[in-house]
C-alpha cells in the first residue's frame, strides 16, 4: 500500500466504461437536424465537460446564433435520446479487469469514489453493476463547475472524508487530469488522449497498472 494515498476517484466515462459512442449517436441526430457539421473527432473534445459546454462547442460549427431557451431544448432532447441508449447498458460494459482491480484496491484499504461530470452517472453505475464497488459518488448534480473545475473532485474527496492531498485521481481526459492538479490530488491518466497532457503524475499503460503504484 501507498502509504500517502488513502483514497482513489475514478472518472466514470473513459475509465470504468465507454458511453462515448452514445453521446456521439445522440449529438449527431441533433447536428444533423440543425445542419450542423459534426464527427468523432468533434466528439473527442467532449470527453469530460458537462452538458451545456458540449453544446457550445458543436454550434460552433453553426452559422446562426440561437437563444438560451433552443439551447436548453437541445440539450434537453440530446439527453433523452442518451437515457435510451444507455438503456442498453449492462454488466457487459465494465470488464472484468476493471471489477478485479476495484476489488484489490478495496481489499487494500483504499476508499473509492467516482468523480463524473455526467448528471446521467448514477443510472450508468446501476446499469453496469458497479454501484456496489464504490463508497462515494460525486456528480454532475453535486456541482456547479464543471472539469477542469476540481469541483468534482473535491465534492468526492469530502463525501469520503480524506484531504485531497490523499487522493489519486484516474483520468481519461485533458480537462480531467487538469481538474484533479487543481484540487491538489495526484492523477493518474489512462488512454490514448491524455498520455501527453502535461500536468498528470503517471501515464498508466493499463487499468490494473494502478495497482502498480497503489
Ligand atoms: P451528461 P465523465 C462526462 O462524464 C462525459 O465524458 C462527457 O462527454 C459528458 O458531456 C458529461 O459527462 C456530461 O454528461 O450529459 O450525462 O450529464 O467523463 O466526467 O464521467
Ligand atoms: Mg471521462
Amino acid at each position: 500500500m501507498n502509504r500517502e494515498m488513502k483514497a482513489v476517484i475514478f472518472d466514470l466515462d473513459g475509465v470504468l466504461c465507454f458511453t462515448d459512442k452514445y453521446h456521439y449517436q445522440a449529438w449527431k441526430a441533433i447536428a444533423d437536424r440543425l445542419g450542423i457539421y459534426f464527427d468523432e473527432k468533434i466528439n473527442d473534445r467532449l470527453r469530460g465537460i458537462s452538458r451545456m459546454a458540449s453544446l457550445e462547442i458543436i454550434l460552433e460549427k453553426s452559422d446562426r446564433q440561437y437563444t438560451l431557451e433552443e439551447k436548453e431544448v437541445f440539450a434537453e432532447e440530446k439527453n433523452a435520446q442518451y437515457q435510451k441508449l444507455l438503456q442498453q447498458m449492462s454488466e457487459k460494459d465494465m470488464s472484468d479487469e476493471v471489477r478485479q482491480t476495484l476489488a484489490e484496491l478495496r481489499h487494500r484499504g483504499y476508499r473509492l469514489a467516482v468523480g463524473s461530470s455526467s448528471k446521467n452517472a448514477q443510472f450508468i453505475l446501476r446499469q453496469i453493476g458497479a454501484v456496489s464497488y464504490f463508497d462515494a459518488v460525486a456528480d454532475g448534480n453535486d456541482i456547479t463547475k464543471s472539469k477542469p473545475d476540481p469541483e468534482v473532485f473535491l465534492k468526492a474527496a469530502e463525501k469520503l472524508g480524506i484531504a485531497p492531498e490523499q487522493c489519486v485521481v484516474v483520468e481519461d481526459a485533458d480537462s480531467g487530469i487538469r481538474a484533479a492538479k487543481a484540487g491538489n490530488m495526484t492523477a493518474y491518466a489512462l488512454g490514448g488522449d491524455v498520455r501527453y497532457s502535461g500536468e498528470k503524475d503517471v501515464n498508466l499503460l493499463s487499468f490494473s497498472d494502478i495497482l502498480n503504484y497503489l
